[in-house]
């Protein structure tokens, strides 16, 4: 009898403590992976967002971006850039003089891509920072057509190309506190015409 309390007893306290023990854990954990992730863009509100188009001279392939109100991943609206890719050169849309501009204490550019298209698409972010405004752009990343959730932009890394890299992907950012624009850069092949929606663009903390 006393055996058989006392292995009741026990399972009392398995019980218990499968049921409550886990449970603070868990949510300490969600929260600071919530808290680890902040909301740098969201499109929520008019974006003061840009094609290149032929503004550059570039033959950049962008020609217009819309605010779209009707989808989104995140929120209810999304930035829409609009491209014909011209084979000569990627399409552009961008930002300047962010109101949150310093990007030091993040480790990793988060964000949510729409490919409307019915090809894979490539991208590259583009953080042109300091006085100089000088150009970073980093390793591409394939988008396939539809919802690309959460493609991860290592801002740490040393494979991004600049002009003191050559050109070569083994540079880090310089002056990341002073972000002056960020860009987005697709291509995709020549002659394809669609576009993509940008979206929940996120910050990690280191
Ligand atoms: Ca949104």
């Amino acid at each position: 009898m006393q055996r058989i309390m006392m292995i009741a007893g026990v399972l009392v306290l398995l019980v218990a403590g499968c049921t409550s023990a886990p449970q603070p854990a868990q949510d300490a954990g969600m929260a600071q992976a919530q808290q680890s992730m902040v909301v740098w863009e969201d499109f929520e509100t008019k974006p003061f967002w840009f094609a290149v188009a032929n503004a550059w001279n570039d033959d950049d392939s962008s020609l217009e971006t819309r605010w779209n109100r009707q989808e989104a991943t995140h929120g209810t609206a999304s930035l829409e850039g609009v491209f014909r890719m011209n084979g000569k050169n990627g399409a552009t849309f961008y930002t300047e003089e962010p109101e949150m501009n310093d990007f030091s204490p993040y480790k990793n550019l988060v964000v949510d891509f729409v490919n409307k298209s019915d090809k894979d698409l490539e991208v590259a972010l583009v953080l042109c920072t300091g006085a100089d405004w000088v150009w970073h752009e980093s390793a591409t990343v394939v988008l396939a057509p539809g919802e690309n959730r959460d493609v991860y932009f290592d801002l740490t890394g040393s494979n991004w190309k600049c002009a003191a890299s050559n050109w070569q992907f083994t540079a880090q950012v310089a002056d990341i506190q002073s972000v002056r624009r960020v860009a987005f850069k697709f291509w995709g092949p020549e002659g394809l015409e669609s576009s993509v929606l940008v979206d929940n663009v996120r910050l990690e903390k280191k």
